[in-house]
């Protein structure tokens, strides 16, 4: 069976005078910049929560997408899935995917059931990675979306509640040495609060410390180590989301000596609902050595909430990917287009159309950010911006060799400072010019 009948084969790079929809205008997977291909640079990830079971329901309407896996039962569905979506990251020549363990099987009647039909998935999972060459990029537990889990999962006023997220957490940490996961993603789906009058923070937060401490073991024991993330997000569905951007999760991690374990996993819109930009959130991880992997998605200026929508803006993904050249990349996480399509593109090659953009805003974002540092575009502007902390009493500030009587001494001695404009605008206009 063909599921994406809209591409015979494979999406190719066609350049910007193409009139195929169905073709690359920018992405060029194997061109070389700054030594590494574009596929290399990017590691692309899809993922099967918003392009495989996303239906285009809201919270004001029913399902709209059209799709043509529907099997007899939900097994069969979920099987089909496997076979369409193995078809679609083929199609995109994407070499990685992310899941929850609710979206790619049934969760039947029972946990054991459960844990079961996530047995019989994963083997076809595991088929076709080993026929295909594609990668886990990181798997998770859905622990947010079953009414048990309305008061959160290992935050939960329940300890029975904690015990069933263990459950789901436990088998996560198994499928991710089955199918060799590079990382492992935890999103604190309801970890946060509705109202202070009647949570305990203090507890709350230890008990999840201690619930990722348990992961850690757990991986140890299996001997199998991804590499483990934090997904920071402010707020929605709680009220406050415990880890609210990605500096409350570093300061969570270190407090609870969890940074050797863990990195970040940043979401563009995520990074917008806590009043930050992408490039914000991923500065920030960079600082303190924690970048980990991207979810790339975008929202809307005009919606404050969190939309997922397909990258678009070459602005954000030209920032992005700046800040993930001065990491040295991204590996081993990558870019995971945690994204879906609008409700009124409904049909199933739209799904190929949206990845097609996104994947195409990076390729354009990793051009003109590549461009900026072989140019030492901020390199140079920044090395004269500060350029009073490379000699003279800057130097001795910088070395530790000043105290506050010797700054004070130089600030007597040397009367009033001249201070010099930043040329903002004039900077921003050269910064056009690398994106066009
Ligand atoms: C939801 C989150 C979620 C995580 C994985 O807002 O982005 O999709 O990435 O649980
Ligand atoms: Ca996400
Ligand atoms: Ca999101």
């Amino acid at each position: 069976m063909v599921y994406f009948n809209e591409v015979p084969e494979k999406v190719v790079y066609e350049g910007t005078t193409t009139k195929n929809p169905y073709a690359f205008r920018h992405y060029n997977p194997e061109e070389v910049i700054l030594g590494k291909t574009m596929k290399e640079h990017l590691r692309f990830a899809l993922a099967y929560w918003h392009t495989m079971t996303q239906d285009g329901s809201d919270p004001f309407g029913s399902p709209v997408n059209q799709r043509n896996w529907w099997g007899e039962n939900e097994m069969e569905t979920a099987k089909n899935r496997v076979e369409a979506f193995f078809e679609i990251l083929q199609k995109l020549d994407v070499e990685y995917f992310c899941f929850h363990d609710i979206d790619i099987a049934p969760t039947g009647d029972s946990l054991e059931e459960f844990l079961a039909n996530l047995d019989v998935i994963t083997d076809l999972i595991k088929e076709k990675m080993d026929q295909t060459g594609i990668k886990l990029l990181w798997n998770t537990a859905n622990m947010f979306s079953h009414p048990r889990y309305v008061n959160g999962a290992a935050t939960s006023n329940n300890a029975e509640v904690y015990a069933y997220a263990a459950a789901q957490v436990k088998k996560g940490l198994e499928i991710s040495k089955k199918l060799n996961g590079a990382n492992y993603v935890f999103w604190g789906g309801r970890e946060g609060y509705e109202s202070l009058l009647n949570t305990n923070m203090g507890f709350e937060q230890d008990n999840i410390a201690r619930f990722f401490h348990l992961a850690v073991d757990y991986a140890k024991k299996i001997n199998h180590q991804p590499q483990f993330l934090l997904e920071p997000k402010p707020k929605e569905p709680m009220t406050h989301q415990y880890d609210f951007d990605a500096a409350t999760t570093m300061a969570f991690l270190q407090k609870y000596d969890l940074t050797e374990n863990f990195k970040l996993n940043l979401e563009a819109n995520h990074a917008t609902l806590a009043g930050h930009t992408f490039q914000h959130e991923i500065n920030t991880a960079r600082n303190y050595n924690a970048l980990g992997s991207l979810d790339a998605n975008q929202g809307d200026p005009l919606i404050g909430w969190d939309i997922d929508e397909f990258p678009s803006n070459i602005y954000d993904t030209t920032l992005a990917m700046y800040e993930v050249l001065e990491n040295g990349g991204i590996q081993p996480g990558g870019i995971n287009f945690d994204s879906k399509v609008r409700r009124t593109s409904f049909e199933q090659g739209d799904l190929l159309l949206a990845h097609i953009v996104g994947m195409d805003t990076f390729a354009r974002g990793l051009r003109a950010a590549a461009k900026l540092k072989e140019d030492r575009f901020f390199d140079d502007l920044k090395e004269k911006r500060y350029a009073s902390y490379t000699t003279g009493i800057g130097q001795e500030i910088v070395d530790g060799k000043a105290d506050l009587e010797s700054l004070a001494d130089y600030a007597l001695t040397h009367g009033e400072i001249k201070t010099e404009s930043n040329h903002l605008e004039y900077v921003k206009s050269l910064l056009n010019d690398y994106l066009v």
